[in-house]
């Protein structure tokens, strides 16, 4: 069966349409993603997810069924729990949905994605790392350690979520290279530390400030020493918000060492990449930052929609900024069986970049009809929101949940992939988990 379904993912992701109409004989047109799946094919597919399927006429085509697109084995690395590992060189992990539950994502939970080799950290003197904070742009550069940052400035906490830029690149056909990231790169833990903006203030932010740069511990997976895994930033309005932090803990113990121990910034609601872990130095630039993964392809996208394959040229690409609004069904964990006559309490998380989410709707029937989750807000401005939903079904059988959120300027999750890109960026498609009703 686990053969069979790579299979399946590995026809998908070439020709959706195609591996219908092989698997399936799903007949799908496709400009419009209407499919028909013939008697025969409903057979194959109702045996395939074993129980009948209520609102096959509903579902879309060139959709790999939710029950058979769930991600494969969990691993552990240290200090991590339950993680799928997506690359080992380097370590690359995302987290199930179903671990991702937790109001505040322990440290156990949280994905890991690492550009280059991070550095040892077990020998360290926390207390004694060094920071120092200089650029063109700087007034007065100088070096904090740890310690000194503990005592010289107010200490902030925040609850912030931290989603890779390539979170659901997975989907994109045609396929786009780096970590297959499914849904499990997103995760929302509690961190303190100082602000950003007060320790830049120390330093003196010249006149012709433009950009706030990091570089990290870490080194190039090549092993040359002259190379930099990543060196990427914010421009200066972004940099000097309350919540961007210099972090030293998160859920109020070390950051653990894939995450960035012993000092990291965090800068909430853009891609997950412009928050440097095993933080040593911050640039304050007069140019938009020009370190490694800021240009070409990397943590950019084309300027305007193009057609799937297309080739961008490098003027007409754009530097991704907020992340756009998205969720997770966290609860029930996709594939279970569920007692017909019972309501059926889903719940999950939603968040939306530099917005807040202001709706979250879930549907039992591929998206025919909605129907409005409760929404919590948010615990501070870039934590995700709890939304909580029953369900009723209307007969036994295969159902897919699919949740759908919109941010506070209306903007909603697509049902199908949102625009390609060369690096597979941004996918907000909605998730969706797969129910059985017995
Ligand atoms: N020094 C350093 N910082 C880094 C990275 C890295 O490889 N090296 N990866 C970035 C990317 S692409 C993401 S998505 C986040 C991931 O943070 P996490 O591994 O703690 O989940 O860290 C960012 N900061
Ligand atoms: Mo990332």
């Amino acid at each position: 069966m686990k053969n069979n379904q790579r299979g399946i993912h590995e026809m998908y992701a070439e020709n959706p349409v195609t591996a219908d109409e092989l698997i399936w004989g799903r007949k799908v047109d496709p400009l419009t993603r209407r499919g028909f799946l013939k008697n025969s094919g409903l057979v194959a597919m109702s045996a395939a997810l074993g129980a009948s399927i209520p609102f096959a006429h509903l579902m879309p085509g060139g959709l790999i069924p939710a029950a058979l697109a769930q991600s494969g084995e969990g691993f552990t690395i240290p200090g991590k729990e339950g993680l799928i590992i997506l690359n080992d060189r380097p370590v690359n992990a995302e987290t199930p949905a179903h671990l991702l539950d937790d109001e505040v994502t322990p440290g156990k939970y949280l994905f890991v994605r690492n550009n280059g080799t991070p550095p040892v950290t077990t020998n360290i003197d926390p207390d004694a790392w060094a920071l120092e904070i200089a650029g063109e742009s700087a007034a007065r550069p100088l070096t904090l350690t740890i310690a000194e940052l503990k005592e010289k400035f107010e200490h902030h906490t925040y609850q912030l979520q931290l989603e890779c830029g390539g979170n659901g690149r997975r989907e994109f056909v045609p396929p786009a290279a780096g970590n297959q990231w499914s849904v499990g790169a997103v995760g929302c833990p509690e961190w303190t530390g100082v602000r950003l903006r007060d320790v830049l203030e120390e330093v003196g932010i010249k006149d012709d400030a433009v950009y706030v740069a990091y570089y990290g511990a870490d080194t190039h997976a090549s092993g040359d020493p002259t190379k930099v895994p990543i060196s990427r930033g914010v421009p200066m309005h972004k940099a000097l918000e309350d919540e961007a932090l210099i972090a030293w803990a998160m859920n109020g113990e070390d950051i653990p060492p894939m995450n960035g121990y012993p000092l990291r910034l965090v800068i909430s609601g853009w891609p997950g990449s412009v928050a440097g872990k095993w933080l040593k130095k911050l640039v304050v630039r007069n140019i938009v930052h020009d370190g490694p993964k800021m240009t070409g392809t990397s943590y950019r996208v084309p300027c305007k929609p193009v057609a799937p394959g297309s080739v961008v040229p490098d003027n007409e690409m754009c530097i991704i900024e907020s992340m756009p609004v998205k969720s997770l069904v966290t609860f029930p964990r996709s594939g279970i069986e569920h007692a017909l006559g019972e309501a059926l309490a889903v719940r999950g998380h939603a968040w939306a970049g530099d917005n807040a989410v202001g709706a979250m709707h879930v549907s039992i029937d591929f998206g025919a009809t909605w129907q409005e989750a409760d929404l919590k807000a948010p615990r501070n401005r870039y934590a995700w929101q709890r939304w909580n939903a029953r369900l009723e079904f209307p007969e036994t059988g295969y159902y897919e949940i699919w949740a759908r959120a919109t941010d506070d300027v209306g903007r909603s999750q697509p049902m199908v992939l949102p625009g390609w890109n060369p690096k597979g960026y941004l996918n907000n498609a909605c998730h969706r988990i797969a129910v059985q009703v017995i």
